[in-house]
């Protein structure tokens, strides 16, 4: 089941995708094909999927959320790019294929981030949804991505160099690089179905859970996973010398730790009215995803 579900969402993001942002002849057509490129790169489509499923729901429908869903891959995909650059991680493999500097160039890559970053927004403030939600959500939205979420996050991470954080300093940077973008998507699809306050402080809530549970399944992965599926090699946290939540608790601890997070996520769930039957697959194949 959890595949079809996948496979249907893929099939339908990339379906806008092409049509939002087409191939062009232009003359800045290469930062086209770099951004194109990182975006069909085969990326799991976590965080549009998520949006979709929160605001179906709360009784909204995939065609009001699709491009918000869209212009939050655009952000995830920004981050990844620029995550990967020399002056970042410096990582030359992303899902198995050449990084995106290491197919177009630094320059190039620079700019795609820059450009699905903001393109993002356009996509996000061209929809027909109520100008009242739609400045919510991109509210929302760039909350989440600026200097108090994910880049916040990576800042914190940037600052933790050479140092051995806490369990807390860990949790806190991790709630903002990986949690942040995850909560948007919760958020925003229960904001765009015009979900009350109380179900979208829930949805916020779920979203904290999951998107930390997220980032321990990453450190796992990185100490123990299987670099084929992965698509980038395993054992980069601890070349770089990286305190992770593995490195603080161990893999035993670490995986009830994920697993205490995801029941919480899953009892949020259970307290909505509506259908949950496949945000809960979702929630559960998080948990116990391989790559
Ligand atoms: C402005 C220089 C600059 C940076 C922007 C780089 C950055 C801020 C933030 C990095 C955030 C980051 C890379 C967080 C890690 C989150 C994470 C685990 C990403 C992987 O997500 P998946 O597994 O990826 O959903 P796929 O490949 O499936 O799309």
């Amino acid at each position: 089941m959890i595949d079809s579900l996948f496979n249907d969402y893929k099939a339908l993001i990339e379906k806008r995708i092409d049509e939002l942002i087409p191939q062009t002849d232009q003359k800045y057509a290469k930062v086209i094909d770099a951004s194109r490129y990182s975006l069909m790169l085969g990326g799991k489509r976590i965080r549009p999927i998520i949006m979709i499923e929160f605001c179906r729901l709360f009784g909204g429908d995939v065609k009001d959320v699709l491009d918000f869903a869209i212009a939050l891959e655009m952000i995830h995909t920004y981050s990844l790019i620029h995550d990967d650059l020399p002056c970042m991680d410096n990582d030359d493999i992303r899902r198995g294929k050449p990084s995106c500097h290491k197919a177009f160039g630094e320059d190039t890559a620079l700019l795609a981030g820059d450009g699905l970053l903001t393109e993002a927004f356009s996509i996000a403030s061209n929809t027909k949804i109520s100008p009242e939600r739609t400045i919510k959500a991109i509210n929302v939205l760039s909350k989440m991505s600026g200097f108090y979420g994910m880049l916040g996050g990576q800042a914190i991470d940037l600052s933790l160099v050479g140092i051995k954080p806490d369990i807390e300093t860990l949790r806190d940077m991790y709630l903002k690089k990986t949690g942040c973008l995850l909560r948007s998507a919760a958020v925003i699809g229960a904001i765009i179905a015009g979900a009350d306050d109380t179900d979208i402080e829930k949805a916020d809530q779920y979203a904290k859970n999951t998107g930390l549970a997220f980032q321990i399944i990453d450190d796992i992965l990185d100490t123990v996973g299987d670099q084929n599926l992965l698509g980038k090699p395993v054992g980069s946290d601890q070349k770089n010398q990286k305190t992770t939540f593995v490195t603080l608790l161990g893999i035993e601890k670490c995986r009830s730790e994920a697993e205490k997070l995801t029941n919480q996520s899953l009892e949020i769930l259970d307290s909505f009215a509506g259908d949950t039957t496949n945000i809960k697959a979702i929630t559960k194949y998080l948990l116990n995803r391989n790559y």
